[in-house]
């Protein structure tokens, strides 16, 4: 059976097409910076959006178009399969993304859910050896279901943390025999919405004894895919303890974990904590914890998540700087948490949102690569803080100076500091944006 009736395979036709469903920048062959476009960038689809989404919001129920919305159930599910393989071949696609509760329905018990799992595991499986389609990530849903309302790991109700553990138990079972290069944690639920009924200190500590559990399951089985922790700041708590790269980066030094994670930064979950996307890729890689991307983009005009497709070339081409200078993403990739807008309601709106996301991308990625390759920013960066390359600065680096010394140094000497520039960077970074 045919889903996308109509729809052929998506190619490179290049900036001066005028078809629609082309590529007009993403070209998997052409190589930049020594590596094929499609081994750098790893395009991922997002299944919950793409296959599971219907459109509703809190005024109104769905409006989205699907060739599967015929079917229930189990034949629902499977149904998704078989259109996600034929949409990820035709867009040709590598890489996708699933929660466990996207690809199967929930049973009466876990045991009953786990089955259905099963059923649709094997099914993927049987697609993947088919093809050469991997999983970049799998995850658990903690956070749609009633038993977490206050939380999973962080529940005051240890019977909720049982049942948590217990899928996410299973979570690592499927993303060992499907092979998921890495394991997501987004703290759905885990924050809190007032200090009158939480005690956050055993919230935080059982949420580390939670990761430690999946960890040395993960060892148990054999399961090597990279834990990556996925920073929101808000929605849906008040509070959420993963706010920020920076928030979680401290968590994982606090309760030794340091060593097993890396981050998932998702645009529009950075800037709805205040920063840009680039920031929090910046502080990923400072740290050596950026593991991979949600590439979305919010709305500045709208304060929620939107998760619209990625379409601004500026934060495209800034968060490729990042990840250029970061070596790639490594076992990493650019998965589209992202969906078309409520109006967009066709199948072939999928099409077009993908291709708009992968085009700004790659648009991106060169515009990067070239600033990169003639060394634009990093030699004026170098430049900026030469004073550290001799003299007293040298000696600060060295950790050969100390108060004294400076404070004698400092003494006499008057202090000659340099413009930033920052006008004419951006001038510099439009000339690169739209001359190449
Ligand atoms: C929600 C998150 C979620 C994670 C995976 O805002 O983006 O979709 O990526 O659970
Ligand atoms: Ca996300
Ligand atoms: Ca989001």
């Amino acid at each position: 059976m045919t889903y996308f009736e109509g729809i052929d395979k998506i190619s490179f036709e290049g900036p001066q097409s005028k078809n629609p469903l082309a590529y007009k920048y993403y070209n998997p062959d052409e190589v930049v910076l020594g590596k094929r476009m499609e081994d750098y960038l790893r395009f991922s689809v997002a299944y919950w959006h793409t296959f599971v989404a219907d459109g509703s919001d809190p005024f109104g129920v769905g409006t989205m178009q699907r060739p599967w919305s015929g079917y229930t159930g189990m034949d629902l599910a499977k149904a998704r399969v078989e259109a996600a393989f034929e949409f990820i071949d035709k867009l040709g696609l590598k890489y996708f993304a699933f929660h466990d509760r996207d690809i199967a329905p929930e049973g009466d018990t876990l045991a009953e859910t786990n089955r259905n799992l099963d059923v649709i595991v094997s099914m993927i499986s049987d697609y993947m050896k088919t093809s050469s389609v991997k999983l970049l990530w799998n995850t658990a849903n903690l956070f749609t279901n009633p038993r977490f309302v206050h939380g999973a790991a962080t529940s005051p109700n240890a019977d909720v943390f049982a049942y948590a553990a217990g899928q996410v138990k299973k979570s690592l079972e499927i993303g060992k025999q499907l092979g998921s290069e890495n394991y997501v944690f987004w703290g759905g639920r885990e924050g809190y919405e007032t200090l009158l009924n939480t005690d956050m200190g055993l919230e935080l500590d059982n949420l580390a004894r939670f990761y430690h559990m999946a960890i040395d399951y993960a060892k148990e089985i054999g399961y090597t895919g990279q834990f990556l922790i996925e920073p929101k700041p808000k929605e849906p708590t008040k509070h959420q303890y993963d706010y920020d790269a920076a928030s979680a980066i401290a968590f994982l030094y606090k309760y030794g974990l340091i060593d097993h994670f890396k981050l998932n930064i998702e645009a529009n979950h950075a800037t709805l904590a205040g920063h840009t996307f680039e920031h929090e890729l910046c502080v990923c890689r400072t740290y050596g914890v950026l593991g991979s991307v949600d590439a979305n983009q919010g709305d500045t005009l709208l304060g929620w998540d939107t998760d619209e497709f990625p379409t601004d070339l500026y934060s495209t081409t800034l968060a490729m700087y990042e990840i250029i200078q970061n070596g790639g993403l490594h076992r990493g990739g650019l998965n589209f948490d992202a969906k078309p807008r409520r109006g967009s309601f066709e199948a072939v709106d999928l099409f077009h949102a993908h291709i708009a996301g992968m085009d700004s991308f790659a648009k991106g990625f060169k515009v990067a690569a070239k600033l990169v390759e003639d060394g634009v920013l990093e030699d004026f960066i170098a430049q900026r803080y030469s004073t550290y390359r001799d003299g007293v600065g040298a000696e600060i680096v060295a950790g050969t100076a100390d108060f004294k010394a400076l404070a004698a140094y400092a003494a006499e000497r008057p202090i000659v500091n340099q413009s930033g520039r920052q006008e004419m960077l951006k001038s510099i970074l439009n000339q690169y944006l739209t001359t190449l």
